[in-house]
């Protein structure tokens, strides 16, 4: 048993360039390796534009999209209102290769899987088998990648439909999709897609944390939800998102070993 090949899963850099250099470092990440970036790349911290060039021009990697992303490709794309972007993405939109980092985005898948296990920014709705969830991830992909793709962004916000039915189609289907794989973190007393809430289970009553309900999955890592601090790590479960540009770590786990690596944004 054993891989020749490490594999590490980063959690959100969101800007933080300094902190993923060193991260970097850190692991002394080599061609040799590969490495999965859980998303949100970009918005609220220093260097969106460093983070997304540096990630292009790594080996081996793969880059899941977040919600962060998502806006950033709603930004660029779609807002006709200039004066609404984020000002975190300006430098990346008037970079001369804007174009081509956001056909780059846009091409990032929303799931991946390797070595039995489940990378996502969000997270896995619970029923969906990781294998159903790469299948529906690859649907959404494809539209994103696809001619009709400005269509499907400029309707990709709002928080409904919020129960899955196998039959939804077009943008009710796609606005799921990303928002279970992107956005979500609590189902409510109903078992529906609830996303009024952002802190810690331990200061949330009424509802529960998807991955309670996940009954028959493989191993999940994911990131997107800083208030859980990096700190929720089971057989099955790794939280990822160390809430780096909140003033907490950006975190790697080395996935055969169970390692994990951290770099404090002091
Ligand atoms: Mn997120």
């Amino acid at each position: 048993m054993g891989f020749e090949v490490s594999l590490y899963v980063v959690g959100d850099v969101h800007g933080c360039l300094d902190q993923l250099q060193m991260l970097m470092e850190k692991i002394n990440y080599s061609s040799s390796d590969q490495i999965v970036f859980l998303g949100d790349y970009v918005g609220r911290g220093p260097n969106s534009l460093g983070v997304l060039q540096y990630l292009r021009k790594l080996e081996n990697a793969v880059c899941i999209l977040g919600n962060h992303d998502l806006h950033l490709l709603y930004d660029y794309y779609v807002r006709s209102e200039k004066s609404r972007v984020n000002s975190d993405f300006l430098p990346i939109f008037s970079h001369p290769d804007v174009s081509e980092i956001m056909q780059w985005v846009r091409c990032l898948p929303l799931t991946h899987m390797a070595r039995g296990a489940f990378f996502v920014h969000a997270g896995l709705y619970p029923g969906w088998t990781a294998i159903e969830a790469q299948h529906l991830g690859e649907e959404a992909s494809s539209l994103l990648k696809g001619l009709k793709f400005e269509q499907y962004l400029s309707q990709m916000y709002g928080n409904l439909p919020n129960r899955w039915d196998s039959q939804l189609a077009g943008v009710e289907r796609f606005r799921f999709v990303l928002n279970v794989f992107t956005r979500m973190r609590y189902l409510n007393g109903d078992g529906l897609l609830d996303f009024s809430e952002s802190q810690a289970p331990i200061n949330v009553k009424d509802k529960v944390p998807w991955y309670e309900k996940i009954t028959n999955a493989p191993v999940i890592y994911f990131g997107h939800w800083a208030s859980l601090e990096g700190q929720v790590h089971t057989d099955l479960l790794h939280s990822m998102d160390g809430g780096c540009v909140w003033g907490g770590s950006l975190m790697a786990m080395d996935i055969e070993s169970g390692k994990r690596f951290e770099v404090k944004n002091a």
